[in-house]
């Protein structure tokens, strides 16, 4: 499996950094130490980078990612230092510079399965320029694009809230599907470490199991992901679970406790985003262990599943990973149409909308009295 992973704007290169993070030397060592010859995954042979951004200092703060992998857009525009959470800023900017970004796509045509979109819907860049270089990515390597697109939390400022609405709306028409992913999920439920890098960490590690399972196992093929993610109709979302194995008892018991946990978020964070998983349509199912304790499990997953789903069509399996003390479990749920946190984000942007519009109107007013002031002063000028 090929992918073309581009991060756009601060939001999407940071989890492009995050998904393409390579161990210091130190850990690599003691990573052979504990696995004897097993090679460790370079995530790179699968995964073609692109860090896309109108900040300079955001570009040049990213570990894992080469000088020849980064283009920095909009130099006169945004002067290095981002749009300032202006999505017409960041499209246009994309718009100005789009040649540069469609060489650099040349150069992978025909080599990627698919492509994957990194972005925030909130800020200026993420929002304004994802719909701008989808559109050139579908053109040029002829191959589906997809998004994993981050909601802001309802708690965040209302710019992110406002653009977030307009940034859907024109990423919708623009891709082949869209995996949602809410930043406000993860506020209510963990936060242990930062909420951004704990979302970006979730994303990551399911990405990074989908790759290791087609690498290493050819259990999936690319043709597992776009089955899934096509038709668009409606978005998708992810969630990923795992648990040491020495917790999870004897028998098979546990594939419906971590099924409970990833689907319902039982006891746990479960998806990535706020919707009535009911409605799904298909699903890519991925368990991931020793094989002594997930060997010939994914039938049993499945079926829980299609007991929970009733019509929903199930891709994936089983992915051994000898020695592993962890089992893991990663869902890819497609065609939701009941998304809470759409409608709420909706709802919020419209009481935002309604407070400006009742500012503009007060300010109106005041303004007018206020010049009325001096058209009606009769105060006779001294000189
Ligand atoms: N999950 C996650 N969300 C982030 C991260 N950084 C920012 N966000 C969210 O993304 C939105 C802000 O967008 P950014 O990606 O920072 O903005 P940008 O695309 O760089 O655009 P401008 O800086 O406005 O030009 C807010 O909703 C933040 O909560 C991150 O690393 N991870
Ligand atoms: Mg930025």
């Amino acid at each position: 499996m090929q992918i073309l992973a581009i991060g756009v704007g601060g939001a999407g290169i940071r989890m492009l950094d995050f998904l393409l993070h390579r161990p210091e030397e130190g850990v690599l060592e003691k990573f052979k130490e504990t696995f004897g010859t097993r090679k460790y995954f370079d995530y790179k042979d699968s995964l073609t980078p692109l860090a896309v951004d109108t900040s300079r200092p955001h570009l040049e703060n990213l570990k894992s990612i080469e000088e020849k992998d980064k283009i920095l857009i909009g130099k006169y525009d945004a002067k290095g230092h981002g749009t300032g959470s202006d999505i017409s800023l960041g499209e246009r900017i994309a718009e100005k510079e789009i040649d540069r970004i469609e060489t650099k796509l040349q150069d992978v045509a025909g080599q990627v399965d698919f492509c994957l979109i990194m972005h925030s819907l909130g800020g200026g860049t993420g929002g304004g320029a994802t719909p701008v270089i989808s559109e050139v990515a579908r053109r040029v390597l002829e191959v589906p694009v997809y998004t994993v697109s981050i909601l802001p939390s309802l708690e965040e400022s209302n710019i992110y809230i406002l653009n977030a609405v307009d940034a859907m709306k024109s990423v919708l028409g623009k891709v082949d599907g869209v995996i949602l992913v809410d930043n406000g999920v993860v506020t209510e439920k963990i936060v242990k470490i930062p909420i951004y890098e704990q979302v970006n960490l979730y994303v990551s590690r399911f990405v990074r199991t989908l790759v290791r399972a087609s690498v290493e196992s050819g259990i999936i093929g690319s043709s597992s992901v776009i089955g899934t993610m096509s038709p668009f109709d409606g978005v998708s979302t992810i969630g990923n679970v795992s648990s040491g194995i020495n917790k999870l008892g004897k028998g098979k018991k546990w594939i419906s406790f971590l099924m409970n946990k990833v689907i319902k978020g039982k006891g746990g964070l479960g998806l990535l985003l706020n919707c009535d998983y009911k409605t799904a349509q298909r699903a890519l199912l991925l368990i991931v262990g020793p094989p002594e304790k997930v060997a010939d499990t994914f039938h049993d997953a499945r079926e829980w599943l299609q007991n929970q789903i009733p019509g929903i069509a199930v891709r994936g399996g089983e992915y051994h990973v000898p020695n592993s003390t962890q089992v893991e479990i990663g869902v890819l749920l497609s065609g939701l149409t009941e998304v809470t946190a759409i409608k709420e984000l909706y709802k919020r942007a419209k009481e935002i909308t309604e407070v400006i519009r009742e500012k503009k109107e007060e300010l109106k007013v005041r303004k007018e009295e206020f010049i009325k002031l001096f058209e009606e002063s009769d105060i006779e000028p001294l000189f």
